[in-house]
């Protein structure tokens, strides 16, 4: 998503820079951390595979351990402290709370690299993603401090990349509780497409397409609750470790947070074997500059920006579901 009210600063470094200091982590890191096919097996058995496929957005309770949520909370804290400089407040001056994102941290936080690298994150979205393969996309943190009113609207995220395909992943994973007034809910379904125009979050004017030239979000809100909502509505309240799984094309937003209630989110975003990169004529979000001279468009997203994390075990529980 981009909420953005004010543009990220450019990002900084080139993308050979980031791609050496990318490799440094890649000799002898397969990144098939010890355990992960059995606890990706685990945590996905049929039913939310394929809960996953009909719906693009599925619950993973206790998706962390406890060691891994400390991880997690470790690289929020450095984060907020020093913000890089991709970041965006995207929350309005007046709101009595405050919305901040920042992306692309893997490789600056060692606690996210260790959380990403060392998880079962990518087998679970191999498995979710029915991918022989999970490639890193991005990270992307989202954090609503007390009281924030700013929604996240109702939006896809695929328009907003600089990738094509149809097996992804994006967890949204929550350091603090999230009732089920204030969690990403998801219109299910919506990932079989359409594309939606995508508009801008403060002042709806249609983004990089020509009006009419994609066809306007369904009013999700009209039919909520409805048993014959086309797109029906779901949601999770969620616990520290628990995180939701969802498809790029999946229609979903947020409210605001309750006054007293801190809402830190690390959203970690997988590619599978079909994604291919796709340079936009727009500004993606985020950008990854000076990448479309170095990756053709139509190629796989092979690119030590987008380390290759899981690739299908021979055994039966590494194996792509
Ligand atoms: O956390 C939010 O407010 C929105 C999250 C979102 O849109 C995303 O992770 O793609």
């Amino acid at each position: 998503m981009n909420s953005a009210t004010s543009a990220p600063p450019a990002r900084q470094g080139t993308p050979a820079a980031a791609a050496a200091q990318a490799a440094a982590f890649e000799p002898g890191r397969s990144s098939q951390a010890p355990g992960a096919a059995a606890r990706a097996a685990a945590l996905v058995d049929a039913a939310t595979a394929e809960a996953y496929a009909r719906d693009g957005a599925v619950c993973l309770r206790g998706l962390l351990t406890p060691s891994e949520l400390a991880l997690l909370r470790a690289g929020l804290d450095a984060n907020l402290a020093a913000p890089s400089p991709r970041t965006i407040v995207a929350s309005r001056p007046d709101d009595p709370g405050f919305f901040i994102e920042d992306f692309c941290n893997w490789r600056e936080i060692a606690p996210y690299r260790e959380l990403i690298f060392g998880s079962a994150l990518a087998a679970v979205a191999a498995r979710l993603m029915q991918s022989g393969t999970a490639r890193l996309y991005h990270d992307h943190m989202l954090t609503k401090e007390p009281g924030t009113r700013q929604p996240t609207p109702w939006h896809q995220d695929q328009p907003y990349y600089n990738v094509d395909g149809l097996q992804n992943v994006s967890f949204w994973i929550p350091a603090d509780p999230v009732s089920r007034a204030a969690t990403l809910e998801f219109a299910a379904g919506t990932h079989r497409g359409p594309w939606l125009m995508p508009r801008t979050f403060m002042t709806n004017e249609a983004r990089w397409f020509p009006e009419g030239s994609l066809a306007e979000l369904p009013d999700i809100e009209a039919t909520r609750g409805r048993a014959d909502a086309p797109h029906p509505i779901i949601g999770w309240a969620l616990e520290p470790g628990d995180a939701v799984a969802f498809h790029m094309l999946t229609l979903h937003a947020t409210g605001g947070v309750e006054p007293g209630r801190r809402r830190r989110v690390f959203s970690v975003r997988f590619l599978g074997d079909d994604m291919r990169h796709a340079p936009r004529r727009w500004k993606t979000s985020p950008e990854f500059p000076g990448l479309a001279d170095e990756l053709p468009a139509g190629a796989p997203l092979d690119h030590p920006l987008f380390p290759l994390l899981w690739k299908g075990a021979d055994d039966a529980a590494g194996a792509p579901v």
